[in-house]
């Protein structure tokens, strides 16, 4: 054997990738070990989705607005594949130390475990101490594996006076011929160095390594795989048992949809939001699955002489109402997305609160909030005024026709009409706790958003897009306006610093609904800045001055620019 064949064996010579290598493989068995380890407790248990949701509920309102304003829905997405960035970095880190510091490696390891059971106990929704488990499983089975691949990654020194001969005769499986001209290390890793004498070994245990390294990493995957399938799995009671769920016909159907509430201008907003399409925002990083068979709804607290424990069985017997809904984010930039329309299917919330026996304040109730909770620990807080005043507080089991999909809340969730989602709309719910405002802060509130936020009156252009470059003549400017509760009364648009031009305003369906507009305008060439404002039913015309979403909802007018050619 040559000087230079020698040295590739030699651990200098050991690949630099190695460490991280064996790290991240590591890291991958932690991750796969938990996912699988999470089937005996729950999806959310997991380290990922738990560091996820910590990093959700800590993260300063400013990053947030700036994560929904720059991914929008897909924030979760890139939060998850930020957690998973940033473990792989501190996983090969991880592998990196661990020929040297073998047990500081696997106590790294055991330590990120510990990072992600205490996220996980730290969550809302945890009422079990099992939630630690998946974590701490994955940490020590991580653990074992940096100190496994750390064993084959350790040098071996050469015995003193070992004669070179001694290992080409050794190698049994390669030429020595092979392995010089070769003089890589695909030929030394498929050399058996093992099968040597003891003393004659020298390097690093290549075989040994490249062995570990596939076993580990093909048991983590299929520990994987077989966690995904049991955890969706466990899911399936919940999906049968919304496809099989025969929704009642109401006793309160919806007014019919009086004609032209569609104006059939291309680019706008349909009048009903489609499911499918439907905006969905909130901090679940796994949408819970939740069986309609062991769903129950508690309602208790302040001022509730007659607590009740309701199953859904219990809510298919009352008389339900069917009512088309705009329902609409806080989060919702001036021109965002984040509003949508419904026909929502559901029992009246004020009926079953005064059935309870609940007084609104102003009837000399003691409780001012109620306080949803939901299976994933949100916790929402509603005037309870608002919700006894006569509007169409719903407990809503049915959108668009069918069942609530899971992500808008399965089972049963709230809807109230004119108050932004985040103080009405709560998804999944299974807990009303009437309270007061003065004593009990939910999850937004603790978070620097307002108490109450009725919905402002904002109006959207939809076409022309911003930078379009429509042709000169006549273009179709329209939009949607919504002020829930209220009511849209006009809608006007103007032309750079031109008048104001009332547009055309589709049907009302109901005042809790949104309404299309459309304006013709003969456009000229050169570049036009469009604006777009709502006149409510109280007479209140949508203000001009920007504010941003927090506390309580974006102010000001939404404009675009384009360019006529
Ligand atoms: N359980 C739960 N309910 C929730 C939320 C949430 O994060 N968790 N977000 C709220 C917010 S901020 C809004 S705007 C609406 C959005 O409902 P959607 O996703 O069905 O459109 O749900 C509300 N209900
Ligand atoms: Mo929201």
């Amino acid at each position: 054997m040559t000087d230079e064949a020698k040295r590739t064996r030699d651990s200098r010579d050991r690949p630099r990738a190695a460490g991280p290598l064996a790290g991240a493989v590591a890291g991958f068995a932690a991750l796969t070990t938990a996912e699988l380890a999470s089937v005996a407790v729950r999806p959310q248990a997991g380290p990922v989705v738990a560091v996820g949701g910590a990093v959700i509920d800590r993260t300063p309102a400013a990053v947030k607005e700036w994560a929904i304003r720059n991914f929008g829905t897909d924030d979760k997405l890139v939060l998850r594949i930020g957690i998973l960035i940033a473990l792989a970095l501190c996983a090969a880190f991880l592998g990196m130390a661990a020929p040297r510091f073998p047990r500081a490696a696997a106590a790294g390891v055991v330590a990120f475990g510990a990072v992600g059971a205490a996220a996980a106990l730290g969550r809302p929704a945890a009422d079990s101490p099992l939630d630690a488990l998946p974590s701490l499983v994955g940490g020590i089975s991580g653990a074992a594996v940096v100190l496994l691949l750390a064993g084959r990654l350790a040098t071996r020194a050469p015995a003193d006076g070992a004669p070179e001969g001694a290992e080409v005769t050794a190698g049994t499986e390669v030429t020595a011929g092979t392995e010089v001209t070769a003089g890589t290390e695909v030929a030394a890793g498929t050399e058996s160095s093992d099968s040597g004498p003891p003393e004659a070994r020298t390097g690093w245990d290549r075989r040994g390594f490249v062995l570990a390294t596939s076993a580990v990493a093909a048991v983590s995957a299929g520990a994987g795989a077989l966690g995904r399938v049991l955890n969706t799995a466990s899911g399936s009671g919940a999906v049968a048992s919304r496809d099989r769920l025969a929704l009642p016909a109401p006793a309160s159907p919806a007014p019919p949809v009086p004609p032209g509430t569609a104006l059939r201008v291309p680019g706008v907003a349909p009048f009903i939001t489609p499911n499918a399409s439907f905006y969905r925002v909130d901090t679940a990083l796994v949408v819970p699955k939740v069986d309609v068979a062991t769903w129950r709804l508690r309602l208790r607290g302040e001022g509730v002489r007659r607590p009740v424990t309701l199953s859904f069985d219990d809510l298919l017997r009352r008389d339900a109402v069917e009512r088309d809904i705009t329902l609409t984010c806080v989060s919702n930039e001036v021109g965002g997305p984040y509003a949508g329309n419904a026909r929502w299917l559901g029992v009246p919330l004020r009926e079953l609160l005064a059935e309870c026996g609940v007084e609104p304040p102003s009837r000399g109730g003691p409780a001012d909030q109620l306080v949803a909770r939901s299976v994933d620990g949100m916790t929402i807080g509603t005037p309870v005024e608002d919700v006894m005043d006569g509007r169409d507080a719903l407990l809503a089991f049915g959108m668009n026709g069918e069942p609530l999909p899971f992500a808008h809340g399965f089972p049963v969730r709230m809807v109230v009409p004119g108050l932004y989602g985040y103080v009405s709309a709560c998804k999944w719910i299974k807990d009303i706790e009437l309270t007061t405002f003065d004593s009990y802060d939910p999850y937004w509130a603790e978070r620097g958003w307002a108490r109450r936020a009725p919905i402002r009156t904002q109006s959207r252009i939809d076409t022309p897009k911003p930078f379009a470059r429509p042709a000169a003549g006549t273009v179709m400017v329209a939009g949607v306006a919504w002020a829930q509760h209220r009511g849209i009364d006009r809608v006007e648009v103007r032309v750079d610093d031109g008048p104001w031009r009332t547009a055309r305003l589709a049907s009302e369906d109901s005042r809790d609904t949104w309404r299309q507009w459309s304006v013709p305008w003969q456009a000229t060439r050169g570049s036009h800045t469009l604006t777009v404002r709502a006149t409510d039913r109280t007479g209140r015309v949508q203000t001009d001055r920007r504010t941003r979403p927090r506390p309580d909802g974006a102010a000001g007018r939404h404009s675009v620019v384009v360019t006529v050619d």
